[in-house]
């Protein structure tokens, strides 16, 4: 079997980050505080119970899945925010963005006999090829024990360095065992791989429940997965801390992807019907030349 690295709480980005480059997945161990951990599980559990198994040859059919986790517990929106997770986010997303965003929030809950999944990358949902570009990274936070039997994510370690010639590629499940390893980890730690990266949901052979629950980040002009602006209310958005409700969607990106009757969408929302000025947003780039030719317009014309 192949290993996934794994690494203390305490690590620097940096070290994250060049496993990450080696092997496309890393594992923070013991991320969450006792007190989050178990706050987390209360607050996910109710609602958990509260909803039936999907139904589907992807999600399964022993497998219950819930989004929306930002109003399901404060603890994932603590989580969504955490220094050094946001520090791989910047490594990876921002050389082409100017700003990334949540992609979706998802609680996946293994029942009982659920087979493994098809193996898969999670990039595809984005069709287009980019090769050596990672446009999206999940962090799949372990809310139960992630063990040897019990669902843990698999993952071929190495596999984001595989070529690309199509954008989907599903036909791998034979690989031989060297090349593929299990996420497994304690409650309250975190797997972080590469939206490139060959893994899919392990077989549940135990009779209890595998929860995990992921927290992606895609760039910021792509379509999120999960349709935040309508899954949070203006009241849940309101009470999110600033930099998560930039994160959940209501940001500009540059020079204007978001804005709205040119304004910031946060400016929007609070002021809906109120008249505030159209402003622009340029490249800072085009601005000069953008002004130049205004200019000399206005010169001819006055001539
Ligand atoms: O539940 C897991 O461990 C992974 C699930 C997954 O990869 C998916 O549904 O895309
Ligand atoms: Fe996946």
């Amino acid at each position: 079997m192949a290993d996934v690295k794994h690494y203390k709480a305490s690590a620097p980005a940096e070290t994250l980050i060049q496993a990450l480059m080696e092997d496309g997945c890393v594992v923070i161990d013991n991320t969450l505080s006792a007190a989050q951990h178990s706050k987390l599980k209360g607050d996910l559990g109710r609602h958990l119970d509260a909803i039936p198994d999907c139904q589907g040859d992807f999600y399964g059919y022993v497998t219950k899945r819930l989004g929306l986790l930002f109003n399901k517990s404060d603890v994932f929106q603590e989580m969504a925010l955490i220094p050094s997770i946001l520090s791989i986010m910047d490594h990876y997303l921002l050389p082409s963005c100017s700003q990334y965003q949540i992609n979706l929030t998802q609680a996946i809950s293994i029942g009982p006999n659920e087979p493994r999944q098809i193996m898969h990358q999670d990039d595809p949902m984005f069709p287009f090829l980019h090769p050596g570009k990672e446009v999206m990274l999940n962090c799949m936070w372990a809310i139960d024990d992630f063990t040897e039997t019990n669902g843990s994510t698999v993952l071929v370690p190495g596999s984001h360095k595989w070529p690309r010639e199509e954008s989907l590629n599903l036909a791998l499940n034979e690989l031989p065992p060297d090349q593929i390893a299990l996420g497994t980890m304690k409650a309250g730690s975190v797997l972080i791989y590469l939206g490139s990266l060959f893994h899919c949901g392990g077989r549940n052979e135990t009779q209890t429940r595998r929860c995990g629950a992921v927290i992606s980040y895609s760039l910021g002009w792509l379509r999120q997965a999960e349709n935040a602006y309508l899954g949070y209310s203006l009241e849940e958005l309101q009470a999110m801390p600033p930099r998560l409700q930039e994160l959940v969607g209501y940001f500009v990106h540059k020079p204007n992807l978001g804005s709205i009757n040119g304004m910031h969408p946060l400016d929007f929302v609070n002021n809906p019907t109120g008249r505030a000025l159209f402003t622009e947003f340029l490249p800072d780039a085009a601005k000069p030349f953008v002004k130049a030719f205004r200019d000399q317009s206005l010169s001819k014309a006055a001539a």
